[in-house]
């Protein structure tokens, strides 16, 4: 017993029912009689656990005994979602715990609702990153995900008066029991100092970095588990700690107040995830934890991964990382670092090796959003780096005065190191040089990074450039988030669709079925009763029923637009409220929004503000009652999206035109039979290509004519003034009549939209409007909503992200991982 594998419980009601209650006894110590909700959570979790527990060793065993080039997925956000599901899903132990808890008069609903999720990113970045590694898991591709163990994940939203106010993230309050503490594989980690010259024993002239201060990571460990295949990867997220050399040298001086204050200083760097999405600040502690869990991944796979005395020449044979988007770029020089500097490798060689160990997933067109990291900065946090990084900038510029002679424009163009408006590190600029590969993540997006982001870089590097669209785990946001659906689709093509997506198309002829779209009308009721339900418990908020549901979900940016789902709300609104429409003519239709802003994103907060002052008033208003509905439910999450999504009718994905990179809610919508109204904007543009024409509402520029427009000047206040609709819904906002009549509080909003309006929102307003009234008559008309939005499904499976992981090993990750 004690030599064999390790052997799994029973598979059987008693056998979990046996694991249970030992958790619940030995491990949280309490009988059952005497639990909390909590205890028992805690419990039920650790006895899942065990279940899964054969498979990760053995998945790690097979991994160490076959060894086969590893993908490390270097990211500072994991948006994982509740865990309790998906590894009852993944184990498809789902009867036999709610049969065993039966037996202690326990439901699985209360369980499940006890967890909460760890919110480790942001957004469509964070959650991409855990739909990949499910996927990897899926495909059982060897792949370890590294990553911060923030202590507080992205805060939790409040409303007070409709303004959102910030609330940390006490996630680990109660206890995590999905995470597998290792403070014996500590890693020390460096900063500061300086750099000196030496000669070694055999006459070179080397450097070395003397730093100022040190801290620890210790990794914790996360079971990443794919699907009914019997596999379990790693998630591996690191967390700052004291270095006890540190603490104790001042301890020993007498000075503990001062000893303390060292070790809050080092914990602060895994502390807090950084609330901002897309406009970065050049903050010291946001380099230390990108630094920071860098640097412990890169030497836990070089000192703990690989075999001892493995020969660094042949690491691109073992591993790529990448790089979800430029946060862990530092990585470059850290690599470069170890190779030359502790391991002895000369420059050249170094650079061969790390430039095939490297690939940079861009997420971004937004300009202000590629991270700049100021010289000064770098240079006092890492030295040594930053040497390095010059490094690299004088031989590529090099090979750029040889590429392109007498072209010093270009040359300060494509510098790693930019001069103006101060003297920083492009960590995009970087990504791209070292990087084998560079893409983006959705067609239209790779071809905007080629053409307009870095046309330089893929002129010098044309085979570099690449495009990955986006994908989404078909088990979560599918099979987990919508058992009505998924029994359906079960039903009409068989079993196995969760890891085969494009057997989707198999329900393809249903939609021509009479039968089959009365039972997918079915499905998407029991999911609105879903909501309902949950909406009430969770924000008191009362949903009309048979209503158009009309849902925006996302970040809150002003290149997303909620300020032009708002404009169409209003619009609705007057019309009914000016007679110009009677109440009983109109769809009727409720909009749910969900949005965070980040905290210092006043614009964003204005938004928020006035989404709830609208409705607050139009959900008082007798005069559109039972017609339109307004529901702005705080702190949207994974959890909340995993109800939201399946029950919408409408996706709301209206970003300008070339700003959103692809989008990742707008798949999920599209798979849970939601229907798109949308721009020619990322993954949009590929949505609309596969459920075709008649079953996506476009409307909006295009990008070319986005250009055009800017090109030849766009003047907000014009079209406000030559539209009379238009006129009427911003004068209606602008005279206070959704503020207690006050103006003062919605003048940055009106302003903005009348004098600036950088995203464009007034001149696709008229289109919006427009392609608005359609999808009112298109709902009246109850089959044919049904047939597109079954033929939504059936033709959204190329959004799996298991077709996203095909896709990386095809065209980034290149040979040698097992498939
Ligand atoms: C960087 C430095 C300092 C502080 C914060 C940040 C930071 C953090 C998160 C910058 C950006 C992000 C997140 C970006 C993001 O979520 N981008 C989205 O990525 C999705 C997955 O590819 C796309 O679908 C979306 O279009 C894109 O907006």
């Amino acid at each position: 017993l004690a030599r064999g594998p390790v052997v799994p419980p029973t598979r059987s009601s008693e056998g979990f029912l046996r694991e249970f209650l030992r958790e619940l006894q030995y491990g949280q110590g309490v009988t059952l009689a005497r639990s909390s909700p909590n205890d028992q959570y805690l419990a039920m979790a650790r006895a899942v656990r065990h279940y899964l527990m054969a498979d990760w060793l053995e998945t790690a065993r097979r991994r160490r005994e076959h060894p086969a080039k590893m993908v490390g997925y270097l990211s500072a956000e994991y948006l994982l979602g509740r865990q309790l599901d998906n590894a009852l899903l993944a184990t498809d132990m789902v009867d036999i715990v709610q049969e065993a808890l039966a037996e202690c008069g326990i439901s699985l609903d209360t369980m499940r609702a006890q967890e909460v999720e760890p919110g480790l990113g942001n957004g469509g970045l964070g959650r991409l990153a855990a739909c990949f590694i499910d996927s990897l898991a899926t495909l059982d591709v060897s792949c370890v995900g590294y990553g911060i163990r923030y202590e507080y994940g992205i805060f939790r939203q409040t409303f007070v008066d409709g303004r959102q106010v910030e609330v940390p993230d006490t996630w680990l309050s109660f206890g995590n029991p999905w995470e597998f503490p290792h403070p014996e594989r500590e890693v020390e980690v460096n900063f500061g100092g300086h750099t000196e010259q030496y000669t070694d024993e055999d006459g070179r002239e080397r450097t070395r970095w003397i730093p100022g201060w040190n801290v620890l990571g210790v990794p914790y460990h996360y079971m990443v588990p794919g699907y009914q295949n019997g596999v379990v990867n790693t998630l591996r997220l690191w967390s700052a700690r004291a270095t006890h050399a540190f603490d104790l040298q001042i301890f020993n001086s007498g000075d503990y107040a001062e000893a303390v204050r060292a070790q809050t200083f080092a914990e602060n760097i895994t502390k807090v995830l950084y609330p901002e999405d897309s406009t970065p600040q050049g903050r010291e502690l946001r380099l230390q934890q990108q630094y920071f869990f860098v640097a412990c991944s890169l030497k836990d796979y070089i000192d703990q991964t690989l075999p001892p005395d493995f020969d660094l020449k042949r690491l691109p044979d073992q591993i790529i990382f990448q790089l979800n988007d430029t946060h862990p770029v530092i990585a470059v020089p850290e690599l470069m670092r170890l190779l030359i500097d502790d391991k002895g490798m000369e420059w050249d060689e170094a650079w061969e090796i790390t430039q095939k160990c490297f690939a940079y997933t861009c997420h971004t067109l937004l300009p202000e959003a590629l991270e700049v990291w100021p010289v000064e900065l770098v240079g006092r946090l890492l030295p040594r780096h930053l040497e390095i990084i010059y490094g690299i900038n004088e031989r590529f510029l090099e090979q750029v005065r040889e590429a392109f002679p007498g072209d010093e424009l270009r040359v300060r163009r494509m510098s790693i190191v930019q001069d103006h408006p101060f003297r920083a590190v492009r960590m995009a600029h970087l990504a791209t040089v070292a990087g084998a590969k560079v893409n983006g993540v959705a067609e239209l997006h790779s071809q905007l990074l080629r053409d307009k982001l870095l046309p330089d870089f893929a002129q010098m590097y044309p085979d570099k450039f690449t495009n990955v669209t986006n994908g989404v785990t078909p088990r979560r946001f599918v099979r987990q988030a919508n058992p009505a659906l998924s029994e359906l689709i079960s039903e009409a093509v068989g079993p196995g669709w969760e890891r085969d997506l494009s057997r989707l198309s198999g329900l393809e002829s249903f939609a021509e079925d009479p039968e089959f779209r009365e039972q997918f009308r079915q499905a998407k009721q029991a999911n609105k009763e879903r909501l309902r339900a949950l909406l009430l418990v969770r924000d008191g908020v009362e949903l009309p029923e048979g209503h158009l549901l009309d849902v925006m979900v996302k970040r809150l940016h002003e290149y997303k637009r909620q300020s032009l789902k708002l404009l169409h709300v209003v619009t609705l609104y007057e019309s009914i409220r000016s007679g110009e429409v009677a109440a009983e003519d109109v769809t009727p239709r409720t909009v749910i929004f969900g949005a965070k802003a980040a905290p210092g994103y006043h614009m964003a907060k204005e938004t928020i503000a006035l989404i709830n002052a609208v409705a607050k008033t139009i959900n008082a208003d007798p005069a559109v009652k039972g017609r339109l509905a307004v529901a702005f439910p705080a702190n949207y999450n994974v959890t909340l999206a995993e109800t939201l999504i399946p029950a919408a009718d409408l996706s709301e994905q209206i970003s300008l035109a070339g700003m959103e990179a692809s989008g990742t809610g707008n798949m999920k919508f599209a798979l849970n039979g939601a229907l798109t109204v949308g721009t020619d904007d990322g993954a949009n543009v590929e949505i609309r290509q596969l459920v075709g024409d008649d079953n996506f509402f476009l409307f909006g520029m295009s990008e070319p004519e986005v250009a055009a427009l800017h090109a030849s000047g766009y003047v907000p206040s014009q079209v406000y003034a030559d539209n009379p609709r238009l006129k009427r819904v911003i004068d209606l906002i602008a005279s206070g009549a959704f503020t207690d009549g006050d103006p003062g509080r919605v003048s940055a909003f009106v302003d903005d939209l009348l004098y600036n309006d950088r995203f464009m929102a007034l001149a696709d307003y008229q289109s919006y409007i427009d392609v608005q009234e359609r999808i009112d008559a298109a709902y009246a008309d109850t089959e044919a909503w049904t047939r597109s939005a079954i033929l939504n499904v059936a033709r959204a499976g190329f959004f799996s992200s298991d077709r996203s992981m095909h896709d990386y090993l095809d065209r980034i990750w290149g040979a040698g991982i097992r498939l």
